[in-house]
């Protein structure tokens, strides 16, 4: 537990012999670590070898950072090969990672890079950062947070140009807060697919957020209204503890995600050391279960099904059964966007969630409802009838790459007093991130 702290400690420690000025060149001059091409000997006592010693002083010289690090192992790299092996088990074990951990982390890389068909570095180099922070538990380090950022920045690109390119020319044109600055704040509010209800929401609360603070030039608004923004997206506290293995649900309308989304969880599940199962509770056609066979395969995770058309209850019943027997961490359930029959959709996951709790008390832990953000103000009423209808534990918002309608977070954030845990960026694994409602709000109005 805890690589972070471990990390402080060994790079913070003020004890620690300062390392000496760059001597010579990093370990790139030499070919290999050791003498063979084998990855490091397994023994802690084995010798350390005149290249070790150089990238352990390089890595130790670095900026405490993963990038950083990251930068070093890969230096006069550009393709995959094994002294780049080599040289990613030495990190590992300078950060005092088990053997077997960062064996296992390559090796599954390298698997990876196989399917992918990926050789260049620049091919894979962000999907390796993403592992590593996760394996590493170094996600909310600063460097990953930049990293986050920018590719929030990036995908919040459409809906910034909706918000806050208006309100940049609302706020330079008119100067003053006045009542037909609030007029005009509110049409950029409501076209930007906030809606009517939530624009005026955030208005009342932007009001008298403006009264107390005592500003009245346009000037200070943009930091008032990120910082009202803030507040919105602060998640609701959550009993955090469950009896494992811990089944998630995922829910919601056809073709909004869930079936990505659990391979993407998974992968981040998988690489954070659980042990995982996924399960295929949408049985309304077999391409649906074989799709989320190859996730399955693809990330780590073992997969359990029936067949196409049985009842989504008992997949539920049964790979609860098999996840407690065989010691998982975490259930993901897949469920139909619609059905084959005409019982009601709402009825069938009640049904799931009375099922899978008789097996397992507690079961499911997290309902997990998933939006496409491209269908703007139709993911309220969505939230609505998910929430009345089999309840919802929060809320993960996809597609937001490439979209105008991102302003609808704030209507969800708003509407709901439900946590929006995770956004989807893109299609690819690392595309998926925690939502953090600080950065959320700096990249939509930066
Ligand atoms: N650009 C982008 N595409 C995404 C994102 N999340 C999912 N997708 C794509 O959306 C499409 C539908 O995803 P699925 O996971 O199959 O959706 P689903 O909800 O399981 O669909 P059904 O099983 O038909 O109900 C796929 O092509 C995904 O790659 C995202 O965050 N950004
Ligand atoms: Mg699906």
């Amino acid at each position: 537990m805890g690589f972070f702290s471990k990390i402080k400690k060994m790079w913070g420690n003020a004890d620690a012999p300062q390392a000496a000025p760059a001597a010579g060149t990093p370990a790139d001059e030499s070919p290999t670590l050791t003498e063979t091409a084998a990855p490091p000997s397994p023994a802690p006592e084995a010798p350390v070898t005149e290249a070790q010693a150089a990238l352990a002083l390089a890595l130790r010289q670095a900026e405490p950072r993963l990038s950083a690090w990251l930068a070093i192992i890969l230096e006069g790299q550009d393709k995959a090969s094994p002294l780049l092996w080599e040289r990613l088990g030495f990190l590992f074990k300078s950060l005092e990672a088990p053997e077997s951990e960062a064996a296992e982390f390559i090796a599954r890389f390298q698997k990876w890079l196989t399917d992918m068909d990926y050789v260049r570095v620049e091919d894979f180099r962000s999907e390796l950062q993403y592992r590593l922070a996760l394996a590493l538990e170094l996600e909310d380090e600063e460097d990953e947070r930049d990293r986050l950022f920018i590719k929030l920045s990036e995908g919040l690109t459409k809906t910034r140009e909706q918000i806050a390119r208006r309100l940049d020319t609302l706020l330079t044109s008119r100067g003053k807060i006045d009542e037909e600055f609030w007029d005009e704040l509110e049409e950029v509010l409501i076209t930007s697919d906030m809606g009517f209800e939530a624009a005026s929401l955030l208005l009342a609360r932007l009001r008298d957020r403006v009264r107390r603070s005592g500003v009245t030039a346009t000037e200070g608004f943009k930091d008032l209204l990120r910082l009202e923004l803030e507040g919105i997206f602060k998640p609701p506290k959550r009993i955090q503890a469950v009896n494992p293995p811990e089944v998630v649900m995922m829910i919601g309308v056809n073709g909004v995600g869930k079936t990505t989304t659990i391979a993407k969880l998974a992968h981040r599940a998988r690489m954070q050391g659980k042990k995982v199962l996924i399960a295929a509770g949408d049985t309304f056609r077999a391409a649906a279960i074989e799709q989320l066979e190859i996730w399955a395969r693809r990330v780590g995770a073992d997969f359990f099904a029936k067949t196409e058309g049985a009842d989504p209850a008992a997949v539920a019943f049964e790979a609860i059964e098999k996840g407690l027997a065989g010691g998982y961490d975490l259930i993901f359930l897949d469920t139909a966007g619609r059905l084959h029959t005409k019982k009601n959709l709402m009825e069938e996951l009640e049904k799931i969630r009375r099922v899978a709790g008789k097996k397992h008390p507690g079961a499911p832990h997290r309902s997990i409802l998933v939006l496409d953000a491209t269908t703007g103000q139709n993911a309220m009423s969505q939230t609505k009838l998910f929430n009345e209808g089999v309840g919802v534990d929060e809320i993960i918002l996809t597609k937001l790459d490439g979209t105008a309608k991102g302003g609808i977070i704030v209507s969800i954030a708003l509407a709901h007093n439900l946590p929006i845990t995770f956004v989807g960026l893109g299609e690819k694994m690392e595309d998926l991130r925690p939502f953090m409602g600080e950065d959320f709000a700096r990249a939509l109005l930066s």
